[in-house]
C-alpha cells in the first residue's frame, strides 16, 4: 500500500484536512492531473475527424485510455466499454435506450430498496412510462438485500433486475454473483451499479457476467465528467442508440440512418478525451497500489473507526459488520442531527457527508431521517480515524 498523501496535491497542501467523503468523490493524485495537462498541452484535437497527425494522436490517446480502463476492470472486449458522463448517465442510457425497446406493459422490473436514486428513479420512470411493474426487494434490518425475497420477486415476467454492487449509504457489499445467477436463471438481464465497487474492490466485470455494469471515474481518483458503461456485445448491438449525432452514425440518408460499430454507436458527439486519459491514469495508479491492498487498507480503517465510534455512548452504526462493508461507516449519535454533527466536524477540518445520501427509499425502510457517513480511501490513515472520533466526542460535549 503505497498511496501517499503527498501524491494528492489538495491533501498535501492542506495538512490538517481529514477528507472522509470519498464515497461522494475522491481526491486526485498528481499523476491524474499531469496526464490530463499533458493531453491538453501536447495531444489535443478532435479525435476520429482530422486527417492530420495531431488528430490521429488524440484518437490514439482516447483509444489507449479505453484499453487501459477495460484491462483494469476485467473487460476483454474493450469496444463494449462505453464512455459516459458517469454512473448516472450510464444507468439512464440503459433504462432509456434498452428499456424503451425491451420493457412493455405488464413486464416486471426488479430493483432493491438499497439503491442510490441513480439506479432507482430511471427504473421507476421507465415503469411508469410503459406500464411495467416495479418490484422493490426489501432490505433487512442490518442493511442487506433480502436475498430470499429477491429470489421470489424475480420470475418469468422479470425483464430486468437492477441492483448495486456496493451500497453508497451503508457500504453493504451485495452478493451480486448470486443475484446475477438468480436473475439470469429467470431469463432477465442484469444491470449492476458499480459506482461504489470499482473504486474499492478488485473487479473482473467479464467474470461477474452482468449484462450491464456502470461506474464513475471521479470516485476512483479520476476526474469528474467521465464514467463508464460496460455492456455485453450482443445486447449492445441489438439495442438502439441513446443519443444521435456526430461520430455515432454509419450513413445518414434523408429519412433514416444506420449506426456506427461499438463503442461509437453509444458515444454521440465530441468525446471527453482528456477526462478519459485522466481516468486511465487513475486506473494505472490504483493498479500500482493493487486493489487487494486497497481493499485491505480500507477494511482496516473501517473496522477501527467502527470499533472506536461504537465505544462512544449513544453512537449507532448501520449496515452489516465492517468485514462485509466497503470503506463506509454510516452512523448516528443519539439525538444529534447528522447535519449538526457534520458542522461540528467541519470546524475540526473533518469532512463527512450527512443526510439521506441520495437513498431516500433506503432511509424510509430503515426508519432513519438521516445518517452521518464517513468514507475511507487510499489516502486515509489512522490519523483520520482519530480526528473523526475526537470530533464526535466534541459534538457530544457541545450538544450536552
Ligand atoms: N450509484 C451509486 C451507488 C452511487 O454511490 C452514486 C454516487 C451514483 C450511483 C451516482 O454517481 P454519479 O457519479 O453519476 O453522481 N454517490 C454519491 C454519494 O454517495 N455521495 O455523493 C454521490
Amino acid at each position: 500500500m503505497t498511496a501517499k498523501r503527498a501524491d494528492f496535491p489538495l491533501l498535501a497542501s492542506s495538512p490538517g484536512l481529514h477528507y472522509l467523503d470519498s464515497a461522494a468523490t475522491s481526491q486526485k493524485p498528481r499523476a491524474v492531473l499531469d496526464a490530463m495537462m499533458h493531453y491538453y498541452t501536447h495531444d489535443n484535437a478532435n479525435p476520429h475527424r482530422g486527417a492530420y497527425a495531431l488528430s490521429a494522436r488524440a484518437t490514439d490517446r482516447y483509444h489507449q485510455a479505453r484499453e487501459t480502463i477495460a484491462a483494469f476492470v476485467g473487460v476483454r472486449d474493450s469496444a463494449c466499454l462505453i464512455f459516459t458522463r458517469g454512473t448516472t448517465e450510464s444507468l439512464n442510457l440503459v433504462a432509456t435506450a434498452w428499456g424503451r425497446a425491451n420493457v412493455g406493459r405488464d413486464d416486471e422490473i426488479v430493483i432493491t430498496g438499497l439503491e442510490h436514486h441513480a439506479n432507482f428513479v430511471p427504473w421507476q420512470q421507465l415503469a411508469n412510462a410503459v406500464g411495467a411493474k416495479l418490484r422493490i426487494c426489501d432490505v433487512t434490518a442490518d442493511g442487506r438485500v433480502d436475498i430470499d425475497q429477491f429470489r421470489t420477486l424475480v420470475g418469468p415476467r422479470t425483464k430486468v433486475a437492477a441492483f448495486n454492487h456496493v451500497s453508497n449509504a451503508l457500504g453493504t457489499i451485495n452478493p451480486v454473483r448470486e443475484m446475477i445467477a438468480i436473475a439470469h436463471a429467470a431469463g432477465a438481464i442484469v444491470v449492476c451499479d458499480g459506482a461504489q465497487a470499482a473504486p474499492h474492490l478488485p473487479l473482473d466485470i467479464d467474470a461477474l457476467g452482468a449484462d450491464f455494469y456502470a461506474f464513475s471515474g471521479h470516485k476512483m481518483l479520476g476526474p469528474m465528467g467521465c464514467g463508464v458503461l460496460v455492456g455485453k456485445r450482443a445486447v449492445l448491438e441489438a439495442m438502439p442508440p441513446y443519443q444521435t449525432g456526430g461520430d455515432m452514425i454509419e450513413y445518414v440518408a434523408d429519412d433514416r440512418s444506420t449506426w456506427n460499430v461499438l463503442p461509437h454507436k453509444f458515444e454521440a458527439g465530441t468525446p471527453n478525451v482528456a477526462d478519459a486519459v485522466g481516468l486511465a491514469a487513475a486506473c494505472d495508479y490504483l493498479q500500482q497500489l493493487g486493489m487487494a491492498d486497497v481493499r485491505a487498507h480500507e477494511q482496516t480503517l473501517t473496522a477501527l473507526a467502527t470499533e472506536r465510534l461504537l465505544a462512544i455512548p449513544e453512537v449507532a452504526v448501520y449496515g452489516p459488520p465492517p468485514a462485509e462493508r466497503s470503506g463506509v461507516v454510516s452512523f448516528t449519535v443519539g439525538q444529534i442531527h447528522p447535519h449538526d454533527l457534520a458542522t461540528i466536524l467541519d470546524e475540526l477540518d473533518v469532512c463527512i457527508r450527512a443526510g439521506h445520501h441520495c437513498a431516500q427509499p433506503l432511509m424510509r425502510r430503515l426508519n432513519l431521517p438521516a445518517t452521518a457517513r464517513a468514507s475511507f480511501y487510499v489516502y486515509n490513515s489512522e490519523a483520520d480515524v482519530d480526528a473523526l472520533v475526537a470530533g464526535v466526542q466534541r459534538a457530544r460535549e457541545v450538544f450536552g
